[in-house]
């Protein structure tokens, strides 16, 4: 969720403006994503990378979760989100965990879309943290390293039942993957819009996901049927 920061700044705003802006954005991508039929939909909010910012601003960032689930929660339970994070919950402030964990707790049931928050989130030390814990249970007997597999070690992540994204959508002009969902972004679509967060709506994701299925429809096909595709039907209107 890139570019608030700049968003604010273009308006003469303090960054933590952007940031309550940016929450905004938050609120409608979360209800258009449901309204879509997405099942599954993970949030980079925070990044471990961010604890090294100023402190004043970590700290006005740490009251956007409880800011959020204020007035929030009754729409995901109406939607029947279920909420959950992955990354270092022992690095945030107590009453954030507090928080947060209350929210898990209370979507848990939930069934028609899970929204997951990476919250003091790095995608290398999630894998570092996998292979920690796969070692305890190595030394605890409970694993055969011949018997190691992808699958194996993807129980070990922060949420073994987190499917590989899809899509990677990366807002705000920025193309590079920044440590976000390493292992499990292996066959995802990338795609990067100009659009800052704070202005990413329901029409963007709607951009982003047809885009996804233009690919989709042309790499399912083999070079020949594609081929055969553009010469057969040559009124059909190329791309967007
Ligand atoms: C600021 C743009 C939602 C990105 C969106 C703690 C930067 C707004 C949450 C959130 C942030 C996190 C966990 C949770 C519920 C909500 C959030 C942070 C920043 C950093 F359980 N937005 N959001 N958290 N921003």
């Amino acid at each position: 969720m890139d570019g608030n920061g700049r968003w604010a700044e273009a308006r003469g705003l303090s960054r933590n403006e952007g940031h309550r802006a940016g929450l905004e954005s938050v609120r409608g991508i979360v209800r258009a994503a449901h309204e879509l039929g997405v099942r599954w939909l993970t949030l980079y909010a925070f990044s471990l990378e961010n604890w090294s910012r100023p402190k004043a601003e970590v700290d006005q960032l740490m009251r956007l979760p409880e800011e959020y689930f204020e007035t929030e929660m009754e729409n995901l339970m109406a939607n029947g989100v279920r909420v959950r994070t992955i990354g270092r919950p022992d690095l945030l402030p107590p009453g954030v965990r507090r928080r947060v964990s209350e929210a898990m707790a209370r979507t848990r049931a939930n069934t028609e879309m899970t929204l997951v928050f990476a919250l003091s989130y790095g995608g290398r030390q999630e894998i570092v943290d996998a292979a920690r814990r796969l070692l305890r249970d190595f030394e605890a007997g409970k694993l055969d390293p011949d018997r190691l597999d992808e699958k194996t070690f993807a129980a070990y992540l922060y949420d073994p039942e987190l499917p590989d994204p899809d899509l990677l959508i990366r807002t705000g002009g920025e193309e590079r993957v920044s440590n976000f969902l390493l292992w499990q972004i292996a066959y995802a679509e990338l795609y990067t819009t100009d659009v800052m967060w704070p202005d990413f709506r329901k029409l963007h994701l709607v951009e982003a996901i047809l885009d996804y299925q233009r690919r989709e429809r042309r790499f399912g096909m083999t070079s020949a049927q594609v081929r055969v595709g553009s010469s057969e039907r040559p009124d059909e209107p190329e791309g967007r």
